[in-house]
């Protein structure tokens, strides 16, 4: 058992004093009061909202942290095979609400909180949101962890810690302004570990020996040595006292024995500026969604990483001492996109160089370890290094790669004899100028299963950009693994009122364990009182999202008016453009109607928000755009409450958890085949909302769960876009005439300065319509007519929310990680004794 760890004649002094957690009421307070007396410092006389949330959050990391070390212990003992999700984002957003929720105590902070005098909603505000992601990419690694502590499944996350996460957007003048987001002043959440370090190296040379059995061996010499010190984050699963281990990974200098030859002990500013140096590897999120820029710090970032993980894994595996053959047994690695990929180099590095295993053996390992997940086909988001980078920065590295690639070659040399050109096209290394290495290549040779995100998604890869490959490895090696999301975060947490209408039909809260529960609730869609409380929630989702709006962007807006939402990175790809577009046309014909007409139509407020990547010129075109016809629209006497346009500032998760709620309706019309899954159309309808979307990612899959009567689908189709593009180009391209109207009332200057817009209309009109906002104006104009009409029968509009939320347990992240823990990690849930974070005495 776990206690004979402690040798007997200590056992009982350790057993005595065991810590528990806080049990009630009570117990929270007197936590809190000590916190905020002892760990902050800080007189209870003096204890402002921020304090309170400081010793509030720590009281509960106090839990967490317990049920970490026993959680741990457990699968220690176990001895089971365990996951790894290598992940460069983590888009965690606020941690407390989620803790206090998955641990089951909220109602005890609550009514804590309200003795000491704190309302319990002004404290979960002051937490900073944890913001070490983009986008999509990110927020999915987020609910994985959730899923997998929730299901019992022993994962590791294993990340960086950057110090500055995703940049804050303000609108100043209409334009975006990024302000960089400094999180860590105070972050009680994580756990330095400065006893879990790693020195991993950069630069230097390899050298060959020869052995006795003739063997040679490379070693990898000289260069320079960073530290990376762990940061550890308790992931606390729903209903169960499974914490799970999130571990970032923090650069700083090492103090070692390499290339110091060049520091001159005598020289502090020098030896600081090394420090900072190192510091650096950690510091920034790059803030590209869907781009890949090819920077060599970057390329730094994702070695650092990888390398301190894999050790630590191996590490690991080592105590137990046993065979290296069995390490594909006890080791699951998941690579989140190709940003991990060199974790596939590392681990054959490790095997053969330092630890001596044949090549070919170490190889079996290494393939059956990994599995790739690939987020997107945009071939500008396909992460490329120059051969010569790598050289200067890992030069061993380098010459593993092109033994991978000899040796993948050769196999697919004597399958395809002679096929000169499937040997170009599937090289690791592409022969351009200068000579690149494909980093979605290394990771599909590297790994034993390769998925897609989305059915159509998975579809395309393998159709496309992949195509080859699954020639050479036959169709088994890839799949398709559809997303899902948090039922807990994204229903219960952003959206109380409902998650607790729906216990009621459902009989308990089971369905957030197993979300295809919620089909139980289809047998009350005529239930009268159900209807109507169904109908309130979201008119209060409405007025709160409202109020802050007013705060925020200082517009008025009516709760009543239909709710238009998109919320996301700004993309050329994801076609804000085209809603933009939408809305003018929308303006321009409230405008030609008579005062009469006018008032029979119905209120709508567009809502867009989200960040454009600085360097990404077009998108912040497009943010300015919104802004300048909400200046315009909102302000427009005959208009009134008929349109209203809204870009709200700096979209993240903890605003996200607000915005969702409130939609009626929300866009996710990227051009078809172009956005592999897209997971907050799934967080829209869970929460009551429809959608207008293409035939595009989950979107598909969606409609198919909830019914094509429940959904306003439009546009082209993916298998017509190439066609289409080609069209464009060789070709008459004539534009849609309401689309040219609304050109054409741009270039008069309405929404002021002609020239930041030209480039917008231009991508167009003369430059291709790549994304074919042209070719698929008419039908959404079109399809957004239709959705007035529906929403103008209020029965009709609520029966079909209330079909679509039951029909969605699909969505849950829950069905989506016991598909990869079946079908690619093979791992299996590890049992707790008790449920719901009740222990023994407590
Ligand atoms: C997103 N990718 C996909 N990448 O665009 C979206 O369709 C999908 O639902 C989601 O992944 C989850 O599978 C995405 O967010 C990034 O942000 C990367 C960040 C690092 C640089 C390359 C893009």
């Amino acid at each position: 058992s776990v206690e004979a760890s402690i040798p007997e004649p200590q056992r009982e002094a350790w057993l005595k004093h065991q810590v528990n957690g806080f049990k009630d009421k009570d117990g929270f307070e007197e936590n809190v009061v000590r916190h905020v007396e002892t760990t902050l410092a800080r007189s209870m006389f003096n204890c402002d909202e921020h304090a309170a949330y400081s010793a509030c959050a720590l009281a509960f990391r106090d839990r967490l942290i317990l049920e970490w070390n026993r959680t741990q212990q457990r699968q220690t003992f176990a001895d089971s095979k365990r996951l790894y999700y290598l992940s460069l984002e983590f888009l965690m957003g606020r941690a407390l609400d989620n803790a206090m929720l998955n641990i089951g105590q909220k109602d005890v902070a609550k009514a804590g909180l309200a003795e000491l005098g704190f309302r319990i909603e002004d404290i979960i505000e002051q937490e900073h949101d944890a913001a070490l992601g983009n986008g999509g990419l990110g927020r999915l690694a987020a609910c994985f962890l959730d899923s997998l502590a929730s299901l019992n499944l022993p994962a590791w996350g294993y990340g960086l810690r950057y110090r500055y996460g995703i940049f804050k957007q303000e609108i100043i003048d209409g334009y975006q302004v990024e302000v960089p987001d400094y999180w860590l002043d105070f972050n009680p959440w994580e756990f330095p570990r400065h006893d879990v370090t790693v020195d991993i190296q950069f630069y230097g040379h390899v050298n060959r020996t020869q052995g006795e059995s003739g063997k040679t061996t490379a070693h990898w010499e000289g260069g320079e040595m960073v530290r990376a010190v762990a940061f550890d984050v308790p992931i606390p699963g729903y209903a169960t006292t499974t914490t799970n281990n999130l571990r970032l990974w923090s650069s700083k200098a090492a103090s070692g024995e390499f290339d110091f030859q060049k520091f001159n002990s005598g020289d502090y500013e020098s030896s600081v500026a090394d420090q900072q140096r190192a510091e650096t590897i950690s510091a920034v999120l790059y803030p590209n969604d869907n781009l890949d820029r090819g920077k060599e710090l970057r390329l730094k970032q994702q070695y650092f990483w990888v390398a301190a993980s894999l050790y630590d894994i191996v590490r690991r595996f080592k105590k137990a001492k046993r065979a290296w053959s069995e390490f594909p047994e006890q080791v699951a690695i998941q690579l989140n996109d190709t940003h991990p990929t060199l974790a596939i180099v590392e681990l054959q590095r490790i095997l053969v160089d330092l630890e001596g295993l044949e090549w070919d053996d170490a190889w079996n390992i290494v393939v059956n370890t990994f599995g790739y997940t690939n987020h997107t086909v945009l071939p500008e988001a396909l992460e490329k290094w120059s051969v010569g980078l790598f050289q200067h920065l890992l030069p061993r590295h380098l010459q593993i790669i092109y033994d991978i690639n000899l040796f993948f070659l050769q196999t697919v040399e004597r399958a395809f004899p002679n096929d000169r050109e499937l040997l170009a096209r599937v090289s690791i290394i592409e022969e351009s100028q200068p000579k690149m290495v494909r980093m979605a290549f290394l990771a599909i040779v590297g790994s034993h299963k390769v998925n897609g995100v989305a059915e159509l998604h998975s579809d395309l890869i393998k159709t496309t950009i992949f195509k080859d490959f699954v020639s050479i490895f036959g169709p088994d090696k890839f799949t398709n693994v559809t997303n899902g999301i948090t039922p807990r975060r994204w229903l219960h947490q952003a959206n109380p009122r409902l998650s607790d209408l729906i216990a009621t039909k459902v009989g308990s809260y089971d369905f957030l364990k197993d979300l295809t529960k919620l089909n139980k609730i289809e047998l009350s869609v005529n239930d009268k009182q159900f209807r109507k409380e169904w109908a309130e929630i979201k008119l209060a989702n409405k007025v709160r999202l409202a109020k802050h709006i007013q705060e925020s962007a200082g517009v008025t807006v009516n709760p009543t008016s239909l709710f238009d939402v998109q919320v996301k990175r700004i993309h050329e790809y994801k076609r804000q453009q085209l809603n933009i577009f939408g809305v003018i046309h929308r303006y321009l014909t409230l405008k030609a109607m008579s005062p009469e007409e006018r008032k029979k139509q119905l209120p709508r407020v567009s809502i867009f928000g989200g960040k454009a990547a600085p360097g990404y010129w077009m998108a912040k075109q497009i943010i300015h755009l919104i802004n300048s016809v909400g200046v315009v629209v909102n302000n427009d006497a005959d208009i009134g409450d008929l349109l209203k346009v809204v870009f709200l500032e700096d979209y993240n998760v903890s605003k996200a958890e607000i915005i969702t709620p409130a939609s009626d309706i929300s866009e996710h019309i990227s051009t078809a085949g172009t956005e592999a899954s897209g997971t907050s159309n799934m967080k829209f309808v869970l929460n009551g909302g429809l959608i207008i979307g293409t035939c595009d990612g989950a979107n598909i899959e969606i409609t198919r769960e909830i019914g094509e009567n429940n959904i306003f689908l439009f546009g082209n189709l993916a298998e017509d876009v190439e066609d289409l593009r080609h069209a464009h180009t060789y070709g008459s391209h004539t534009i849609d005439p309401d689309l040219a109207k609304v050109f054409a009332t741009i270039e008069q200057g309405v929404f002021g300065s002609t020239q930041d817009f030209s480039g917008m209309i231009t991508a167009v009109r003369d430059h291709g319509d790549f994304y074919l906002v042209s070719d698929d104006f008419h039908s959404y104009i079109e399809t957004q007519a239709l959705v007035d009409e529906a929403y103008r029968d209020q029965e009709e509009w609520i029966t079909k929310c209330i079909t679509s939320v039951s029909r969605m347990g699909f969505f849950s992240s829950d069905r989506c990680i016991n598909e990869y823990a079946e079908g690619i990690w093979n791992i299996e849930p590890l049992h707790v004794e008790r449920d719901a974070g009740v222990r023994k005495g407590e």
